[in-house]
């Protein structure tokens, strides 16, 4: 592109909500310069249908995405948890190399691509070969997951991850071994990242202390120190209460529970992400919504290992930040990310538009605006709305879809949660550049290949 384009949509998400007839016009650097509604095509470029803002996929472990379906069997003694399934993932992670790494994380940027997401946020842990030494270059991994990205053309935060426990006041075990680079070594991953972003304006580079059950408070507060010390705005994400068992065993070791304890110890604020958030009380959502970071959500991935319901009407009340995530990849596409959330709350609280407030009736696209502006905020991508100054990652639904006949609207935004229609999800553009088009990727065909001969070796 060398001159500024204006798209052209019969319908967009703005920020204000939906409107008619919107002109967008995007610089030849994928900033989006002017928007207009109730404006005339003219000379624009139609888009296909309504547009909405490109979903933030605000936590992945792109790995697991090999495993989705691979984790659903009974074991002898049926004792089948989140901490039984750990140990299946250990296991199958044991033999990854860099290469099937990448060829697993290219086919999940599609796959998520193609989902309405427009960025991905790794959180990265899988950093050590395959006996637990770093590689030659620590950040082999990284760059793996950053080549798979590139190749899909999805926009991208990289997290590299800090593991030094393997639980409260426990050493780690053997399947946690790939996880353990020190922490200068984690640094100077991020540090080799940022250089690498300098000349790449689809990635963005954060830390991710792993849990309050890998690093001790003491460990995390140093690291976040050194992180933030290098880039102020940096995003820091870690996993807290997501299962009981966690919240028990901080309370017996340290007197506190997990939300409780890192409110109490770090300096968290609105460039946080904390995922999962699944267990805390009270006092903790209202403190941690207070604190403006963000909940890491990802319902579908919460639900298939047996987490627990998020409080989200808690949350919402004390005006709580929350994204989504695809986390294990067990779902790749954002709506159905945010009907999963939904219809937890609804099966919980025997109501129905949780989502939605009074501002915006609308559950699918309350749902929606909301996670997208949120997750861009976790991920650090200037994204999340079609407003002048954001990237244009957008979303564009296929108009002539049978199931948005005669629908305006709000009733765009709940059709594409709520109702039943696959290939709502037409085209999707990062940075201004079609990267879906017509529900297809350009490389879809060599990427898929290349996994399925990955997963036939791993799998034989
Ligand atoms: C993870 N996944 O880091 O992949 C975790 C499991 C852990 C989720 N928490 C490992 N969903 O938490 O120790
Ligand atoms: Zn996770």
């Amino acid at each position: 592109m060398t001159d500024r384009t204006t798209l052209h949509a019969p319908w967009a998400l703005l920020p204000g909500g939906w409107a008619r007839d919107v002109a967008i016009t995007v610089a030849p650097d994928g900033t989006i310069g002017a928007v207009a509604a109730d404006a005339p095509c003219g000379s624009a470029v139609p888009l296909a249908g309504p547009v909405l803002p490109g979903m933030t996929n605000l936590h992945s472990h792109a790995f697991q995405y090999a495993m989705a379906g691979l984790a659903e069997t009974r074991s002898p003694s049926g004792e089948d948890h989140f901490w039984s399934w750990r140990e299946t993932m250990y296991r199958f992670l044991a033999r990854l190399t860099p290469d099937d790494v990448e060829a697993i994380a290219a086919q999940l940027c599609v796959a998520l691509l193609k989902g309405g997401f427009t960025a991905v946020v790794e959180f990265h842990y899988l950093q050590a070969d395959i006996a637990g030494a770093p590689y030659a270059d620590p950040a082999e991994m990284a760059w793996r997951i950053l080549a798979a990205a590139r190749q899909a053309g999805i926009a991208r935060t990289i997290l590299p991850s800090l593991y030094r426990h393997g639980g409260f006041g426990r050493p780690p075990g053997e399947g946690q071994r790939r996880f353990l680079l020190p922490a200068e070594s984690v640094l100077d991953i991020i540090a080799a990242l940022r250089r690498e972003a300098a000349s790449d304006p689809l990635l963005r580079v954060g830390a991710a202390p792993h849990s309050l059950r890998a690093v001790t408070v003491e460990e995390l507060g140093a690291f976040a120190a050194a992180v933030r010390r290098a880039d102020p705005a940096a995003p820091l994400h870690i996993h807290a209460a997501e299962q009981p068992r966690e919240v028990e065993e901080c309370r017996a070791t340290t007197g506190q529970r997990p939300v409780e304890r890192l409110l109490a110890h770090l300096p968290v604020d609105r460039r946080w992400c904390v995922v999962h958030a699944t267990h805390m009380d009270a006092a903790e959502t209202a403190a941690l919504a207070a604190t403006g970071a963000v909940a890491g959500l990802c319902p579908t991935t919460e639900g298939n290992l047996g987490d627990g319901v998020f409080p989200f009407l808690g949350w919402r009340a004390a005006g709580g930040a929350f994204g989504i995530g695809t986390d294990s990849h067990v779902g790749t596409d954002a709506a159905g990310e945010l009907r999963m959330l939904e219809y937890a709350q609804r099966l919980r609280h025997l109501r129905r538009a949780v989502g939605a407030s009074p501002e915006q009736p609308s559950s699918g696209t309350a749902l929606w605006s909301a996670a997208a502006s949120s997750g861009a905020q976790a991920a650090a991508q200037p994204t999340g709305a079609i407003a002048p100054g954001r990237r244009a990652d957008l979303v564009v639904l296929d108009g002539a879809h049978p199931m948005l006949a005669g629908r305006d609207g709000a009733a765009i935004g709940d059709t594409l949660v709520f109702a039943p229609a696959p290939g709502l999800v037409r085209d999707v553009h990062v940075a201004g550049r079609r990267v879906i088009v017509a529900g297809h990727h350009a490389d879809e065909e060599a990427i898929a290949t290349r996994f399925a001969v990955t997963m036939r070796c791993l799998l034989a």
